[in-house]
C-alpha cells in the first residue's frame, strides 16, 4: 500500500469512527468517549483532508466540526424570519442604539426583558392546536423538532383560542438545576458531559428520541409573536400579555421604560438578579414597544433596527487554590479538581472546578496554594481562568503516577490528554464498572444502583460482576435501607438478567469503544461469547460500521486473563453467552438506507428495525454512498439530495416489495 492508499484507509476508518461517536453522543445521548479522545480523532482526519483535500467526501464529519448534525430533522421555512439580535456590550452602546432609534421615532417607549440563554424556536398552532415546533436554524430555515417539543410540558398542546393561526417565538432552556444533577449523573457514568444549560437544551431537543428528551425536563419561555391570524396587537407589552393569557410562559419580569436611562437601570437591576436565577440569562434585551415605531425603523438584513442585546461580562473572582483532588472514573481516567476557598460567585458558592488534565494545568502553571482568577464558563461550571500569584514555596502540581484509589500504575497514551489507572480491579474503576454493568441498557438489573453498589463493594460482598450472581439474600437484607422483599426483587433481577441477549452482555462489559449498537453488531457477527473471544482484530474490523480501534480493544479485552475468568465465572453462573438475535436474512447486507417524508405503511423505527433485521443500515443523511432513499410523503432535501447525487429512491411499496 503507498503512502496515499494508507492515508486513504485511515481516512475512512476515521469516518467510521468519528460517525460512531457523533451517533452515540448525538442520537443515543450516550458518549463513549472522551473530548480530548474525540477532537484528537476529529484533527487527525481535518489533518489529512487538509493534506489531500480530494480525500474528502460529501458525508465526512469534517463538515460539521462542532457538532451541528446537519439534515437529522426535516427543514421548516420560517414564514416570518426568525432574526437574531445586534449586540451591545458597554452602556455607551446602549445609549448609542436610542440615539439611532430616537434618529427615526423622536420618542420611544422601551421594554426591558432577560434574554434567555437557551435555543430559540418557533411554535405554530392552528385552530389553537399545537401543529408545528422548529428551531431558529439560520434564521429562515430551520428543523422540525415537532415531536421533541411537544415533550415539554410548559408547552402547551391546544389553547382555548379562535384564532386560526398563531405562530410564536420562545427560548428553550434547560434549568440550572437540571441541568447540575443531569452532569452530576453523566460524570458518574464517565460520560461526556455537557459543557452548559445551553449546550444541554440544544442536544436534549435535537434528539432523534422523543424520550430522551421528555426526561431533560426542557422549560421554555416565550417572547415574541411571529405570525397571527384574527387579531391585531398594537405593542410588544399587549402582545406579551395576551400570550400569558392564553396560557404560556412568557418572558419574566419584562418592564416598560419611558427613557433610555430608565432602561439601563433596569439592566442593572436584571444584572444584579442573573446569579440567583434558576435559569441562565446571556443578557438583557431593549426592545421599542410601539409597533407602529418598529415598522418605522425597519430591519437591516441580520437584526431588526428596533431592539439590542445587552451582554453583561462575565463574573469574575480572585480566590486560593487549597488543594487538589484526584478522581479515578470508569475508564480508569483520573481528573484533578482544584479546591477553593468558599468564594460566592454569581450567585453560588463556589469551592470546587474542574483542572482537566495534566496540560490544562502546566498550561496555567498552577500549584497548591496560588491565588487564583476564576469564572463560571456559561454562567454555571466553574473553571480557573488564571493565577495571579504563587503561594510560598510553590512547585508545579503534577498529577500523581499511582492511582490514589489503588496504588496502581498510571499511564498516558499517546496522543491522549488523560491519564488512565490500568488496574483492572480499581474499586474506583470497579464501582463505576458495575454501576455500568447493572445500568438498563447493559443488563438491566433493577435495584443494584449506585448506592447499593457502593455498599455492596465497600463491605467487600462484590469484587467483580460475576459476584452479582452469587449474592444472597441475607447479605443484601442487612444493608442500609434494604428490607427482605427488596433483596428479593434484586436477586430475581439478577436472575433474570441471566437470559438477557449476548448483545446486552458484550454492551456490559464496558469494553472501550463498544457501545449498544457494537455490541449488537459483534453478536450478531459471531453469535456467541466463545466464538467473539476468538475472533482476530481483521475479522472484527471487517463489520462494517467498526474501525481498527474499536477491533483493536475488543482482542484487546479478550487478550487479559481477568477478562476471561470473568466471563467463565459468568458463563458457570448460568448468564447466557449466545447471541439470540435472529439473523435469518442478510438481503441488505452493506446497504445503506435514508427514511424520509412521512412513511404510512411503516413508523420510521419499524422500517429501521426490518432494515437492520436483514442487516442493512439505517442513516440519516443521503451522501453518495447511500444505497436507498426511502421516500414517503412530503419528503423534502433529502430526497432533492439523493435526486442530485443519483441515489435510488424508493417508495414504500418498493420497499414492501424488497422485503416480502
Ligand atoms: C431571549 C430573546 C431573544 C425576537 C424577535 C426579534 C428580537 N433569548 O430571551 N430574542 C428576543 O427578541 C427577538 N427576545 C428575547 N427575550
Amino acid at each position: 500500500m503507498n503512502d496515499f492508499e494508507a492515508m486513504k484507509k485511515r481516512a475512512d476508518e476515521l469516518r467510521d469512527i468519528i460517525n460512531y461517536h457523533n451517533k452515540k453522543y448525538y442520537e443515543n445521548d450516550e458518549p463513549e468517549i472522551e473530548d480530548f479522545e474525540y477532537d484528537r480523532l476529529l484533527h487527525e482526519l481535518i489533518a489529512i483532508e487538509e493534506k489531500h483535500p480530494e480525500l474528502i467526501t460529501p458525508d465526512s464529519p469534517t463538515h460539521r466540526v462542532g457538532g451541528k448534525a446537519d439534515g437529522q430533522f426535516e427543514p421548516v421555512e420560517h414564514i416570518v424570519p426568525m432574526e437574531s439580535l445586534q449586540d451591545g456590550f458597554s452602556y455607551e452602546d446602549v445609549r448609542a442604539f436610542d440615539s439611532r432609534v430616537k434618529a427615526v421615532v423622536p420618542s420611544p417607549k422601551y421594554i426591558v426583558e432577560p434574554k434567555i440563554d437557551g435555543l430559540s424556536v418557533s411554535l405554530e398552532y392552528e385552530n389553537g392546536v399545537f401543529v408545528r415546533g422548529s428551531t431558529r436554524g439560520d434564521g429562515r430555515t430551520g428543523e422540525d423538532v415537532t415531536a421533541n417539543l411537544r415533550t415539554v410540558r410548559s408547552i402547551p398542546l391546544k389553547i382555548s383560542t379562535d384564532l386560526p393561526l398563531l405562530e410564536v417565538r420562545g427560548e428553550v432552556y434547560m434549568p440550572r438545576e437540571t441541568f447540575t444533577a443531569l452532569v452530576e449523573e453523566q460524570e458518574l457514568n464517565g460520560e461526556k458531559t455537557f459543557k452548559n444549560p445551553r449546550n444541554a437544551a440544544a442536544g436534549s431537543l435535537r434528539q432523534k428520541n422523543p424520550k430522551i428528551t421528555s426526561k431533560r425536563k426542557l422549560d421554555i419561555f416565550v417572547f415574541n409573536i411571529q405570525r397571527i391570524e384574527g387579531k391585531e396587537l398594537s405593542s410588544h407589552k399587549e402582545s406579551l400579555d395576551f400570550i400569558k393569557k392564553l396560557g404560556f410562559n412568557t418572558v419574566p419580569f419584562y418592564k416598560e421604560c419611558e427613557s433610555i436611562e430608565k432602561a439601563i437601570e433596569e439592566i442593572e437591576e436584571i444584572g444584579k438578579k442573573r446569579g440567583a436565577l434558576p435559569f441562565d440569562i446571556d443578557g438583557a434585551v431593549i426592545k421599542v414597544d410601539d409597533f407602529a415605531q418598529r415598522e418605522v425603523l425597519g430591519s437591516t438584513a441580520k437584526f431588526p433596527k428596533w431592539a439590542l442585546a445587552f451582554k453583561y461580562p462575565p463574573e469574575e473572582k480572585e480566590t486560593v487554590l487549597l488543594d487538589i483532588e484526584i478522581n479515578v472514573g470508569r475508564t480508569g481516567v483520573l481528573t484533578p479538581t482544584g479546591i477553593f476557598e468558599p468564594t460566592l460567585l454569581a450567585g453560588t458558592t463556589v469551592s470546587r472546578a474542574t483542572l482537566h488534565n495534566q496540560d490544562f494545568i502546566d498550561e496555567k502553571g498552577i500549584c497548591i496554594g496560588d491565588r487564583v482568577i476564576i469564572r463560571k464558563a456559561g454562567d454555571i461550571i466553574p473553571e480557573v481562568l488564571s493565577v495571579v500569584s504563587h503561594g510560598e514555596n510553590a512547585v508545579p502540581y503534577r498529577i500523581p503516577d499511582v492511582c490514589p484509589s489503588c496504588g496502581g500504575k498510571v499511564t498516558r497514551e499517546e496522543g491522549e490528554a488523560a491519564l488512565r489507572c490500568c488496574n483492572p480491579d480499581c474499586p474506583n474503576q470497579l464501582l463505576r464498572n458495575l454501576i455500568h454493568f447493572c445500568s438498563r441498557d447493559a443488563m438491566d438489573i433493577e435495584g443494584l444502583g449506585t448506592a447499593v453498589l457502593e455498599t455492596l463493594v465497600k463491605e467487600g460482598l462484590i469484587k467483580t460482576a460475576a459476584d452479582i450472581y452469587t449474592l444472597r439474600k441475607e447479605d443484601i437484607a442487612g444493608i442500609e435501607r434494604m428490607g427482605e422483599k427488596s433483596a428479593q426483587n434484586l436477586i430475581d433481577a439478577a436472575e433474570k438478567s441471566k437470559n438477557n441477549d449476548l448483545s446486552k452482555l458484550i454492551f456490559a462489559l464496558g469494553i472501550r469503544h463498544i457501545g449498544q449498537k457494537a455490541g449488537k453488531l459483534l453478536a450478531d457477527r459471531f453469535g456467541s461469547m466463545d466464538k467473539l473471544a476468538e475472533a482476530s482484530t481483521e475479522e472484527i474490523a471487517e463489520i462494517e460500521g467498526f474501525g481498527q480501534i474499536m477491533a483493536e480493544s475488543v482482542t484487546d479485552f479478550f487478550s487479559h486473563q481477568e477478562s476471561r475468568e470473568l466471563i467463565g465465572k459468568l458463563k458457570a453462573l448460568g448468564v447466557n453467552m449466545e447471541s439470540q438475535r435472529e439473523i435469518v436474512d442478510m438481503r441488505f447486507e452493506g446497504k445503506t438506507f435514508v427514511l424520509t417524508g412521512t412513511l404510512s405503511l411503516y413508523t420510521r423505527s419499524e422500517a429501521t428495525e426490518i432494515i437492520e433485521s436483514f442487516g442493512g443500515k439505517a442513516s440519516s443523511s443521503v451522501s453518495k454512498k447511500t444505497s436507498y432513499v426511502l421516500a414517503g410523503e412530503d419528503a423534502g432535501s433529502k430526497l432533492k439530495k439523493a435526486n442530485d447525487l443519483g441515489v435510488t429512491v424508493i417508495s414504500e411499496e418498493d420497499f414492501k416489495a424488497m422485503i416480502e
